[in-house]
């Protein structure tokens, strides 16, 4: 056992007021002391007793927007319980050596380079009746990030964080929160459940892929997986502004993704102002032809808007106007061709069309009164902390190419396949377990890229079913393991650039439905938020690889298969010398 305060890890868990037993009577220390798991329980865990907190909170207020960062809301839930819950908050540390359903455990996730989204989170496990856990993995807080502890000194990288951080931490929780709630509820079996989404999501397939016995059901949004080429492409549209030597303002970059929107809307069969069909899209608009000469103008800003990358924050711009020039509408077409290096080998994904142009957010620089590239965000602090090892916050593209990107993104994949990478494509424990995984992702997400999720789920197909034909791999696949495309959605959430379009947030309950229930969500359902315009507020997704595409003058949404544009989600990375799954 490791003895230095550092090494605690605090985990969280909370369970609902029990309907037999009243709160008070047991959200006590003495009986939380009496049910935690013995010692030994999970072998090299020891849990600090004297740490252990506990507290009851009668008038918890769980919102309608669930407890996903981002999600929308909306009302259309069907076991999503929203309003005031009593539940025991219980916290305690260890170290290194429902409401009327009491019988089910959900755990959480976080976002960025944090585990943890505290109680948003944790809110979500109440709402469905299950006792509900998170984790500092040992970061020292619920707010700290894993670029605050994971660099020992300059070239010194600490493991201990990193691997507590990918896969460790969450593990852990769920083994002991799990066999906390077995003994707090006195019950025989208790479902074991997770959702996240983001680096949450990939937190989630960390444990799908390792521990394939913890969860009965995992809810897996817009992974953060292939964490060290997704990172990099974050550093993407800035590079490809300086190599075409152009720096668009935000208001001509805006231009073209609206453009896109009113272009492509009905090309899915129904003008809803959803793109649902991204890869139609991709056939068949073309910034550089379609895009040109059309006008923009856009008001003063003082910053602090939406646009921009990640942790940039937007800064002051002067008004914009004038028409979309051929070089801005080229960096739009290289942005979705993904990385190429410069033997035009294809290196990575990128963002697909209908997407805004976030990353390519520029800086306005009232000195030089020019935009210039914004290299700041994720990507930077990945380049620094993980590949180069110095925390610095800044990085300078100046002399990088796209060969410079695709070398950090190989690197990173050397570096940190047993830990970050986390896309390990044989489930086959999870599924002999019978696990059931439910994964989705905004086909517009400008964050993460949709299609890096295509490929997992096609990864998985082709390494556990070699020997079947297409459809039939597709077939068994989708007995245990669904994907969903979400028309229209941003990054864990809906997109208030297509309002109209649904988002599942009330995935927990289709999981908990074909876990404890085996009803399979051939379709999964979603709801459009309250921003929408559509009289068909309860919608449904269709599972990859089939599309969504509307019928009976936009009524009715046909799941079709399309090959042309199932192919248009799957490139070859030629870049890179070994299979990328
Ligand atoms: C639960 O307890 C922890 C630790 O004391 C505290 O940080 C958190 O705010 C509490 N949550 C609720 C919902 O009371
Ligand atoms: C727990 O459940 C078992 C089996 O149902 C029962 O025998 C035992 O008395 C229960 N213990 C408590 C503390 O309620
Ligand atoms: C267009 O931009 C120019 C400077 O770039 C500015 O002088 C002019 O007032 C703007 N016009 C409108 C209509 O915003
Ligand atoms: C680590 O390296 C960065 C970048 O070179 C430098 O700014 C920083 O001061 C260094 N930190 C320490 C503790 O030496
Ligand atoms: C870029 O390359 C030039 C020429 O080799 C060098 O002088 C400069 O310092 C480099 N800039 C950066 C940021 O590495
Ligand atoms: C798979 O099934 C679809 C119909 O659902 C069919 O159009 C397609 O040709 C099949 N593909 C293969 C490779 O058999
Ligand atoms: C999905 O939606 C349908 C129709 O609104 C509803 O009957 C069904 O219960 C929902 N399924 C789940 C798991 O919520
Ligand atoms: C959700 O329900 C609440 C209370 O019933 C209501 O005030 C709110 O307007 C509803 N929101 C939507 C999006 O329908
Ligand atoms: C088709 O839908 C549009 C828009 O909803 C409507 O204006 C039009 O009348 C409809 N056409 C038919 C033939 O129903
Ligand atoms: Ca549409």
């Amino acid at each position: 056992m490791r003895t230095t305060t550092l090494l605690t890890r605090l985990a969280t868990v909370v369970v609902t007021g029990a309907s037999t037993a009243s709160l008070a009577d047991v959200c006590t220390l003495a009986y939380v002391k009496s049910v935690l798991p013995a010692d030994g329980f999970l072998p090299g865990v020891s849990i600090l007793r004297d740490t252990v907190t506990v507290n009851a909170v009668t008038n918890y207020a769980v919102s309608s927007s669930g407890g996903m960062p981002g999600a929308a809301s909306n009302n259309a839930s069907s076991s999503y319980s929203t309003g005031e819950h009593s539940l025991c908050n219980i916290t305690f540390g260890y170290t290194h050596p429902g409401l009327n359903d009491r019988n089910r455990y959900l755990s959480t996730g976080g976002g960025g380079f944090s585990i943890t989204s505290g109680q948003r989170g944790l809110s979500e496990g109440l709402a469905y009746g299950a006792a509900a856990g998170t984790t500092d993995g040992g970061l020292g807080g619920w707010a700290a990030q894993l670029t605050d502890k994971v660099l020992a000194a300059n070239g010194t990288l600490r493991y201990e964080p990193l691997v507590m951080f990918a896969y460790k931490a969450i593990h852990e929780m769920t083994v002991l929160g799990k066999q906390l709630t077995v003994q707090f509820y006195n019950a025989s079996k208790v479902y074991s459940y997770y959702h996240g989404c983001s680096e949450g999501g990939r937190e989630g397939l960390s444990q799908v892929q390792r521990y394939g016995s913890q969860f009965d059901g995992a809810a897996i949004g817009a992974p953060a997986i292939r964490f060290a080429f997704l990172q990099v492409i974050h550093l993407f549209s800035a590079l490809v502004e300086i190599t075409n030597n152009y720096f668009p303002s935000n208001c001509e970059m805006a231009r073209i993704a609206s453009d896109v929107l009113q272009a492509c809307d009905a090309l899915d069969g129904r003008a809803d102002g959803v793109v649902s069909r991204t890869d139609l899209c991709r056939l068949h608009y073309k910034p550089t032809v379609n895009a040109v000469g059309i006008s923009y103008s856009c008001a003063a800003s003082s910053g602090g808007g939406m646009f921009g990358p990640p942790g940039s924050g937007g800064t002051s711009s002067p008004a914009a106007n004038g028409t979309v020039s051929a070089k801005a509408a080229k960096i739009a077409e290289d942005i979705w061709n993904g990385l190429l290096d410069s033997k035009g080998r294809q290196a990575y994904v990128s963002f697909p069309p209908s997407a805004s142009f976030g990353d390519a957010g520029t800086t306005y620089s009232t000195a030089t009164k020019q935009y210039q590239a914004t290299v700041g965000g994720i990507g930077v602090s990945w380049v620094n902390y993980f590949l180069k090892q110095i925390a610095s916050p800044s990085l300078s593209l100046q002399n990088a190419t796209y060969d410079t990107l695709r070398d950090w993104m190989v690197e990173g994949m050397q570096r940190y396949s047993d830990t970050l990478q986390t896309n390990w494509p044989d489930l086959e424990d999870f599924q002999k377990d019978g696990g059931k995984m439910i994964h989705y992702h905004g086909e517009s997400d400008p964050s993460i890229p949709a299609g890096s999720s295509v490929m997992y789920h096609e990864s998985v197909r082709k390494v556990m079913y070699p020997k079947m034909g297409y459809n039939e791999s597709f077939a068994a696949l989708n007995e245990w393991y669904r994907f969903y495309l979400v028309p229209g959605a941003g990054h864990c959430g809906a997109s208030s650039d297509q309002p109209n379009g649904p988002f599942p947030d009330d995935v927990v309950a289709s999981l908990i439905g074909w876990v404890e229930r085996g009803v399979n969500p051939v379709r999964l359902n979603a709801t459009v938020g309250s921003n929408g315009k559509v009289k068909d507020v309860s919608q449904q997704l269709c599972s990859w690889p089939l599309r969504p595409y509307w019928v009976n003058n936009g009524t009715t949404m046909d799941c079709v298969y399309d090959q042309v544009s199932i192919d248009t989600w799957l490139p070859t990375l030629d870049a890179i010398p070994v299979p990328v799954w």
